[in-house]
């Protein structure tokens, strides 16, 4: 064996679960042996073989930046040296603190965690604690992180709750969640009418990023939006992938809906263990030690990663940031169509601010069932004919793109070149 990522990924089996710390990582959906990565910069990285790679996948999204921002970089270094955990507060908090709020409107006060599963747990619990209710809903294809009561996907029909989609979630956490198909209107009329007083809240990815790139229709956001408020329900925009990804203000800014809480991670750790939500002042008061809804964390608001993500806000806030980064994404997405379109094959794609998603079927799919009737062999050929050539994107078809501020007009046309190739030839 000589190959560098074979002897790794062999190793890492002997100790790791599969190999990997978190499932996608593998490559099972696709085959083949993991690229495992030495070093990263900018919109690139390198493999234990030292071959590069243009990445499109930029940590699943926080990269926003690309890899070793220099401004990012310094602050990161300095923050260390004055010391990586302390379990106490610091001003940073406070001036991340004020940083998110100053861009997301809907939100009057936030808490920091670490991961973005730890925040969407937080958050419905938040919700339940606050309106004393337990139903929720969530939608299938969305994904809230592995929290027990949102590995969950649809039962038998809308009066019945949902099924756990992991072993190890007894059924009984899961029965308090509804599971709706996204974008259906009447499940979601009919879902409130039967369960809206037991609602405590309905999260969404208002972009969902975990079964490719999907948006919400303008009418289904403002749906959910009129109903939680019509039953007492709490509308929680998970926001871990959109937030400052898809814009400035998120999903919600784009959508021009206000949800009662956000849930976010990934951009504004810049990279590092980060996460957040919050809402109103009314609702973020019921948490501990102010009141009755528990949560903690030795990692929470941690020093080092307060900086990088403060770090990284402040070059995304700069004038002009996601009008540049938007049309670089744009031009991916519009050339990678034009390549399909020329060699005939089936193709469509879309894009806001730096997140995409491209699709083999003629249409955009408005939900789960059908990006999940995508060719996997297709789908497959085109992914290792892409990390062939030097492009990485997600090792999964139900998985979002990510391009960075870093993303060079030579890299795009490269991978719209190296796509026009793979399309050719089939
Ligand atoms: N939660 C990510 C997929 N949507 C995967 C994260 C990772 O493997 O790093």
């Amino acid at each position: 064996m000589t190959d560098q990522n074979d002897i790794l990924f062999e190793r890492a089996r002997a100790v790791i679960p599969g190999g990997v710390n978190s499932p996608v990582r593998a490559f099972k959906a696709v085959g083949g042996t993991p690229r495992f990565i030495k070093r990263a910069q900018g919109a690139y990285f390198w493999d234990a073989n030292d071959k590069r790679y243009i990445d499109y996948i930029g940590s699943w999204g926080p990269m926003i930046l690309g890899h070793g921002h220099p401004a990012v970089v310094e602050a990161v270094q300095k923050a260390v040296l004055e010391g990586f955990s302390y379990g106490a507060p610091t001003e940073r908090e406070i001036e991340l603190a004020e940083a998110i709020l100053a861009l997301v409107p809907s939100m009057d006060m936030v808490r920091l965690v670490s991961s973005g599963t730890e925040a969407a747990m937080s958050a419905l619990r938040l919700a339940r604690g606050a309106t004393g209710r337990k139903s929720i809903i969530k939608f299938e294809g969305c994904y809230h992180g592995h929290a027990d009561a949102l590995l969950v996907k649809a039962g038998s029909g809308l009066a019945t709750f949902g099924n756990p989609t992991s072993a190890g979630v007894p059924p009984e956490v899961v029965q308090h969640t509804v599971v709706l198909e996204y974008n259906n209107l009447q499940q979601l009329e009919e879902a409130f009418a039967l369960h809206g007083n037991d609602l405590a809240c309905l999260m969404i990815e208002a972009i969902a990023g975990n079964m490719n790139f999907v948006r919400a229709t303008p009418e289904f956001a403002k749906r959910c939006r009129e109903l939680c408020t019509q039953h007492g329900a709490l509308l929680i925009f998970d926001e871990v992938m959109t937030g400052f990804r898809v814009g400035l203000h998120g999903a919600q800014g784009v959508l021009g809906v206000k949800p009662d809480l956000t849930v976010l991670g990934k951009v504004i750790g810049g990279g590092m263990p980060l996460a957040a939500f919050g809402g109103p002042r009314a609702i973020m008061e019921q948490l501990a030690p102010l009141g009755p809804v528990y949560q903690a964390g030795t990692l929470s608001g941690n020093p080092v990663a307060t900086a990088c993500g403060l770090a990284t806000l402040k070059e995304i806030s700069k004038p002009g940031f996601y009008e540049a980064l938007g049309q670089k994404t744009r031009t991916l997405v519009d050339g990678l169509k034009a390549a399909a379109a020329a060699e005939g094959q089936p193709f469509n794609a879309d894009s806001e601010g730096g997140m995409f998603g491209f699709f083999l079927m003629n249409d955009l799919p408005q939900n789960y069932a059908t990006v999940m009737t995508t060719d996997n062999a297709q789908f497959n050929a085109l992914f290792h004919g892409l990390l062939e050539r030097g492009v990485y994107i997600a090792p999964a078809l139900y998985e979002a793109g990510f391009v960075s501020a870093a993303h060079t007009d030579e890299d795009i046309a490269a991978t719209i070149e190296a796509a026009r190739d793979i399309f050719r030839k089939r």
